[in-house]
Order: structure tokens, then C-alpha cells, then sequence
């Protein structure tokens, strides 16, 4: 099993880390330093392993949120709502909490950030996971003449779950099934509950022919592919959400060409000359896209932000960070928003590219 022996060295670290930031308190209950590194410590050398407490578990998840490099969002890493689920055993348990942790997140549209952590991989038992790489996705079907219905990035995933017994209505927004696989169990198929998905309808403020054209988007994305570790111990299933950048729909969901490929599409319905690329017309779709998204959310009540919006919080993130004396480590490939750029000040800077822990880490072991 795959790191299952929780590394000493690493273990040490994190029981350190978790203390120094926790000076706040020195009278409270909690176990000393010394004392928690000595049970660590005779832990691991008898099991080969150790629990987290509760409140490491919780510092943990929020400090691998504060690590991601790739994440613009950051400035809020604190309030991330953490769900201890490591005693969740069977297929249907974890299903309830996975429905749970979608309610939760969702909250009527003030989609708050929460992360569910199941069992940790331990020396002799596999841990549970979730083979869907977000808890809502949408179906992709190759057709006849080559074409895609659906999302195309899921096309593979899409006849992996119908070989498993998934029933597919065959629509271009269908919520693709959960694939959970508990330790010393088949992988069972979950059907999302619809009443647990909010989705949105796309409208633009202005432009009919945008509405005309009946997209949608679902309100939180879930990744419940990414393994979190944490002082040495790996939990393969710790699925997590914040709410959605615009761009994230507009400029690359909705806009890549291995994705639903609509630049053509809305250009087409926006009137524009798309015979040369200096009428820039493939921008003019784009940003037109941006706004109805923008738009769409805030109309239905559902927290999305923009990339003006969210450069500002994460440069004052980076600033709140550095005063505290820590580095942001950070990827510029990624937080560059995919849209204007050079007009959000996360542009014209770099940024430290350390790899510190906990973090999370993209899972070898994922199917999707
Ligand atoms: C990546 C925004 C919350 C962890 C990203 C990306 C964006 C983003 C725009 C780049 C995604 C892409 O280009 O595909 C936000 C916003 C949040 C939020 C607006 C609102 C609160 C969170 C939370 C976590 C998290 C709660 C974990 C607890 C990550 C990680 C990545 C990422 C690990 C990299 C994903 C990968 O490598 O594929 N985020 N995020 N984010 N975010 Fe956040
Ligand atoms: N681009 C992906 C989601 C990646 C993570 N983005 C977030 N994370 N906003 C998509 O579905 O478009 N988050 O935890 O909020």
C-alpha cells in the first residue's frame, strides 16, 4: 500500500507546525508538545501509523488548503468547515456523507468551504475513495458522427459507469453517478440525489440569443480526486469545495475546445464576422460568455466570484500571509486568471514555488 507508514520525520514536522501556531492558548488542556511527540512518536513505531486529533485533523486540511499553489482562493483558508468522517465504513455510509457534505457546501446558494475526510490509508487497510473526479459532473457521449453530447472531458468516465450498470438518459447536462469503492467492497454506483445539485440556467443581462441557447452550470465544484496528506498520513478521500471563479465555467469549462467548444457557437448567435481572427471575435464571445455567468449566478442567488475580484483577495492574502512571517507558495501558470490577464494584478509579479506540507496532491491511484 502506498505510503500507508506514516513517515516520522514528516509526522514530527506537522505535530511542531500544529503547535507553534497554536501558541495562542498555552494554559489550555492540550497534551504538551513533548508529550504529543512522544505518543506520536510510540505510535508509529508500534502500528506503523498514528491518529490525527480532531484538531490536528482540522488545522491539517485548512494548512493543505493554504499550501495549494494553484489556488487563487486562498485568502478564506481559515473558515474552511471540516467534517471528520475517518469512521465512515461502508458504501452507503460514506454515500450519506458525501450527500451531506453537498448540502452543507451548497446552503441554499451561499455555497460555504467544507471538506469531508474519510479514512486515512493505514499499514493493512485500504482506504475508502470516490472514483469521480468532482462529486457533480456532467455526462459525455461520443456520437454517431464523432461528435460529443455532453461534457467531452467525461466521455471515458461516462462508459466506465454505464459498463458498471448506470443507466444513461443521454442528455447534454446529465448528473453523472458516484463510483464509491470502500475497503473489502465492490465499487457501487450512487446516483446524485437532483434535489442535493443546484444548478444554474446561463442568461445574459442583454444579449437574448446567449439565453437562447439553454446553458447551465452546477453551483459547487467538489474535488474528490486529490489526496490530502497531513504530517505523513494519506487520506485518499477527502473531497473539498470553495464556490467558483466566473472563469472557471466561462473561459475554460464552457470555452476549451476538448470541452463544450461554444466560442463558435455564441460568435455565430452574437452576428460577428468569424472569417478573420483580427475581428477578434472569438474575444468578443468569450467576454460575453464572462457576463452571463457573472450574471446567471448572481441573479439565482448563488455565490460565484470574478477574477478582479478574487486577484485583489488573494494579493491580500499574500500580504496577510507574509506579515505572519509565512511563504505563499504559489503557481503564476495557474493563478493568472485565463481571461484579461494583464489586467488583474496577480499578473505582474512572481511568486515562491515551494512544495510545503500538508497539501494536496494530485492521486496516482485516481481514475479520473
Ligand atoms: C485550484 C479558486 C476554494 C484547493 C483553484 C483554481 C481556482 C480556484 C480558480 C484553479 C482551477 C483551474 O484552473 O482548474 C477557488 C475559489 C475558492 C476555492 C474561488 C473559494 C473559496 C478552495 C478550497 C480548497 C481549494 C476550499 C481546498 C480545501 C484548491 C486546489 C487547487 C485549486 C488543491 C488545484 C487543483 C488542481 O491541481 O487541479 N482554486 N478555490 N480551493 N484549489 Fe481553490
Ligand atoms: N476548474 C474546475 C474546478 C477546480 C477547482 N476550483 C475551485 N475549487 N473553485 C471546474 O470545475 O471548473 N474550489 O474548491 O472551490
Amino acid at each position: 500500500e502506498l505510503s500507508a507508514t506514516a513517515g516520522l520525520g514528516e509526522a514530527e514536522e506537522f505535530i511542531r507546525l500544529f503547535y507553534t501556531e497554536h501558541r495562542e492558548h498555552p494554559g489550555s488542556a492540550r497534551t504538551s508538545l513533548a508529550a504529543r511527540l512522544r505518543e506520536v512518536r510510540g505510535d508509529i513505531g508500534r502500528t506503523g501509523t498514528y491518529r490525527h486529533t480532531a484538531e490536528e485533523l482540522a488545522f491539517g486540511a485548512r494548512v493543505a488548503w493554504r499550501n495549494s499553489s494553484r489556488c487563487i482562493g486562498r485568502l478564506y483558508w481559515k473558515s474552511l468547515m471540516v467534517l471528520d468522517r475517518r469512521d465512515a465504513t461502508g458504501p452507503e455510509e460514506i454515500h450519506r456523507h458525501l450527500c451531506d457534505h453537498l448540502a452543507q457546501a451548497t446552503n441554499g446558494g451561499r455555497v460555504r468551504p467544507v471538506i469531508s475526510v474519510f479514512a486515512p490509508a493505514s499499514p493493512g487497510r485500504p482506504a475508502p475513495r470516490v472514483w469521480n473526479s468532482q462529486l457533480i459532473r456532467y455526462a459525455g457521449y461520443r456520437q454517431p458522427d464523432g461528435s460529443v453530447l455532453g461534457d467531452p472531458a467525461h466521455v471515458e468516465f461516462t462508459d466506465l459507469v454505464r459498463r458498471l450498470g448506470w443507466q444513461a438518459p443521454g442528455g447534454a447536462w446529465d448528473l453523472l453517478p458516484l463510483v464509491v469503492e470502500a475497503p473489502g467492497d465492490k465499487p457501487q454506483l450512487f446516483d446524485v440525489p437532483r434535489e442535493l445539485v443546484l444548478e444554474v440556467p446561463l442568461s445574459h443581462p442583454d444579449l437574448p440569443q446567449i439565453t437562447a441557447l439553454g446553458l447551465r452550470w452546477h453551483a459547487v465544484p467538489a474535488i474528490s480526486h486529490m489526496r490530502l496528506r497531513i504530517g505523513g498520513v494519506d487520506y485518499p478521500l477527502a473531497p473539498f469545495n470553495g464556490w467558483y471563479m466566473g472563469t472557471e465555467i466561462a473561459a475554460r469549462n464552457l470555452t476549451d475546445t476538448d470541452r463544450y467548444d461554444l466560442l463558435p457557437v455564441v460568435a455565430e448567435c452574437l452576428g460577428l464576422d468569424t472569417g478573420s481572427e483580427d475581428t477578434l471575435w472569438r474575444d468578443r464571445a468569450l467576454l460575453e460568455l464572462n457576463v452571463a455567468v457573472l450574471h446567471s449566478f448572481r441573479a439565482a442567488g448563488v455565490k460565484i466570484s470574478d477574477h478582479h475580484t478574487e486577484s485583489r483577495h488573494f494579493l491580500t492574502h499574500l500580504a496577510r500571509e507574509e506579515r505572519q512571517g509565512r511563504i505563499v507558495p504559489a503557481d503564476w501558470s495557474w493563478i493568472v486568471p485565463p481571461v484579461s490577464g494583464g489586467i488583474t494584478p496577480v499578473f505582474h509579479r512572481y511568486y515562491d514555488e515551494a512544495d510545503q506540507r500538508p497539501n494536496f496532491y494530485l492521486d496516482p491511484e485516481a481514475r479520473e
